[in-house]
């Protein structure tokens, strides 16, 4: 990890102007009737996840160019998060991916994440790529297959993510499948639905008390004339049939492109159904682009629906939210620690609505001054807040330089030669 003394040093170099910004966020505060100390509390309970696949390069289906350093075992991966976690303090856990992850020491390996400050956050299944050995084949769909003996393989792949999460202190399974079809006739798309739904079912059977099946719906890719569960209406019709344990998880880049996906996030939350996130950004489709990097205007829009959730009381306490990107061109770990604060920007920003004045105007049918409302909150600079927050949980005041001077991607450069296939990690 990185020195502390180090990480110190830099923040007594920002310190001056960090309380310059925070004196200003005060008196604005002020200003519109909020407190800040109110605000800076809970957003001292925002967390994150890290997707252990997201400190390697990611790459597209062209190619993957990797960089010096990337991690090579799963405990690599722990290293790279722990140090992630050391600079900004709301990524306090990481979510595995089957078998990418695989270890035979489960128990080693939860140890190894609590010594780094690490706990494990949902765990994730894999039938979307055949595994090393396997007799049977997923080319043809996984828990929708037409063969029974392929779709049993696919429940026993998603018990056994479950048993590996038991070990791991996790308490969600988050499944997401690649399958659908290409053409049109190619599959029956009542019959694909039905055969998710039964497989599901054996499922959220098998999980644990306390445990939560996130359901990931994608509209399309691998899969491009249709997918069995496109949209959140159909996770939404699976969540209900599947009870109370199922829930929806909403992937940021997973929609159609126009889709209102504050409106959904609002939907899900009256039905009782939202499970979770994952977090990422997208200009066309399911880029996987860094979060708050293209649209921080609807990551905010998001957040607000989330903070009005929660004032109402029917926010789920036990969201599992995660960052879901793909880092093509930047250091996965600088990637990673700005998007964790871009989340945490959208939601302070969020918990600086002021609701009054939001609900007066809702009220009164007057449009432009409800839409002022929220884009003065949106406008609102809140980064000396993060930094403030950051600095007093033991943190950097800035992540990116600190992590910049420290020399970690030199050392694991050095002491990570890269292995003659190029790397670990998959194109995600
Ligand atoms: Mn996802």
């Amino acid at each position: 990890m990185i020195d502390p003394d180090h990480i110190d040093g830099q923040n007594t170099h920002d310190e001056a102007h960090v309380l310059e910004g925070l004196d200003h966020l005060r008196r604005q505060c002020e200003r519109r009737g909020l407190d800040l100390d109110v605000v800076r509390q809970r957003l001292a309970r925002f967390e994150v996840a890290i997707p252990s696949w997201g400190v390697g390069t990611g790459g597209t289906r062209f190619a993957r160019f990797p960089q010096a350093g990337e991690p090579r075992s799963v405990h690599e991966k722990l290293a790279d998060c722990a140090v992630i976690q050391q600079l900004v303090r709301c990524t306090p856990r990481v979510s595995l991916h089957f078998p990418w992850d695989h270890t035979d020491d489960l128990a080693g390996l939860r140890e190894e994440g609590e010594a780094l400050g690490l706990g494990f956050d949902a765990v994730n299944s894999n039938t979307f790529q055949d595994q090393p050995g396997a007799s049977l084949s997923y080319k043809f769909g996984s828990l929708t297959h037409t063969d029974a003996a392929v779709r049993r393989a696919a429940i026993e792949h998603n018990l056994a993510c479950v048993e590996a999460g038991v070990a791991l202190g996790s308490r969600a399974l988050t499944v997401w499948i690649a399958d659908g079809t290409n053409f049109p006739g190619q599959q029956d798309l009542s019959r694909s639905f039905e055969r998710y739904l039964e497989s599901m079912e054996a499922i959220v059977a098998g999980l644990p008390e306390g445990w939560m099946a996130l359901l990931e719906h994608k509209l399309y890719e691998p899969a491009f004339y249709s997918t069995v569960v496109s949209d959140w209406g159909s996770s939404l019709l699976a969540a209900q049939h599947l009870g109370p344990r199922a829930r929806c998880l909403v992937d940021l880049g997973h929609h159609a492109p126009t889709v209102n996906i504050e409106q959904i996030v609002a939907r899900l939350v009256h039905a009782g159904k939202l499970g979770g996130f994952h977090f990422n950004d997208s200009k066309y489709g399911d880029d996987d682009l860094d979060a708050g990097s293209i649209q921080p205007f609807q990551l905010f829009l998001v957040c607000h629906e989330l903070v009005q959730a929660e004032r109402r009381g029917a926010l789920p306490t036990d969201l599992a939210t995660m960052m879901d990107q793909s880092h093509n061109v930047t250091d996965p770990l600088e990637s990673l620690m700005l998007s964790a604060v871009a989340l945490q920007r959208a939601f302070a920003q969020a918990l600086l609505v002021d609701h009054a004045a939001l609900e007066a105007a809702q009220q009164s049918n007057d449009a432009l001054v409800a839409a002022e409302v929220l884009r003065q909150a949106f406008r609102t600079d809140v980064d000396a807040l993060l930094a403030s927050v950051r600095q007093e949980q033991g943190g950097a005041l800035d992540p990116l330089s600190t992590y910049r001077t420290s020399g970690y991607r030199a050392r694991i450069a050095a002491e990570r030669p890269a292995p003659a296939s190029g790397g670990g990690g998959g194109i995600v």
